[in-house]
């Protein structure tokens, strides 16, 4: 079997995957997009995703986009450690919690949007950052709202990491990036504290890519 990922150090959603195929431990080689200087609309990448986003992963040449839907093939493909419950109800909970990063708060600080932002409506830097800031914490605030009702337990759907989990820490990255303190949120920091524990989320963290150190100074 060969997986390649196309990815990009600071993208929240190739983290999330870089995630399920550490816990997988599936062996992937990447290749870099840096959707920061505009490569994900070079030609060649067009013609590997249509929507102009990483990730996108490949298993023996065949290509998936969206995280979600990558999490859930990897569970098709090696059921083991599974990162979707098999309960029908507990599976349905697991998306849930993901999509509360994938689905209502990450997709508002993508660079597309904060590109809009400055493009049609004049925002500078600040109050570009000002906005990713508060969908950020908006993210968060739900996870804390979640995990309060529902205490992990330790993760949280039970005993081991899910696509909840992957996407609760994806968050926290988000906070990392905009230098966000995570005192107002105790039970997603500690949920995050667990998580990042764990070597195949620690190394998957932007901070620890090859070309977070090599970046430009404006990324
Ligand atoms: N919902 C998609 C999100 C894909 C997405 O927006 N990826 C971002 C990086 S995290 C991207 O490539 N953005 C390029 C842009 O906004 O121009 C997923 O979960 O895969």
């Amino acid at each position: 079997m060969t997986i390649q990922l196309y990815t990009f150090w600071r993208s929240n959603a190739a983290f999330r995957v870089r995630v399920a195929l550490a816990l997988k431990k599936l062996p992937f080689e990447e290749i870099e997009i840096d959707i920061l200087s505009g490569r994900q609309f070079d030609p060649d990448y067009s013609e590997v995703n249509a929507e102009h986003v990483v990730p996108t992963f490949v298993h023996d040449g065949h290509r998936i986009f969206q995280s979600l839907a990558i999490m859930e093939y990897l569970d098709d493909i090696q059921a083991e450690p599974r990162l979707l419950p098999e309960d029908a109800k507990e599976k349905a909970y697991a998306r849930s919690l993901a999509l509360v990063s994938i689905a209502d708060s990450h997709p508002l600080i993508v660079p597309r949007v904060r590109k809009h932002l400055g493009q049609a409506f004049d925002a500078d830097a600040a109050a570009i950052e000002a906005w990713c800031s508060h969908w950020t914490e908006e993210g968060l605030a739900t996870y804390e709202r979640l995990l309060t009702r529902r205490p992990p337990a330790p993760f949280a759907l039970g005993a081991t990491p899910t696509i909840a989990d992957i996407c609760i820490a994806g968050q926290i990255v988000m906070a990392n990036l905009y230098k966000l303190d995570l005192s107002a949120f105790p039970a997603v920091a500690e949920l995050g504290k667990r998580c990042f524990e764990l070597e195949s989320f620690a190394k998957a963290h932007p901070f620890q890519q090859p070309s977070y150190h090599t970046r430009k100074q404006d990324h």
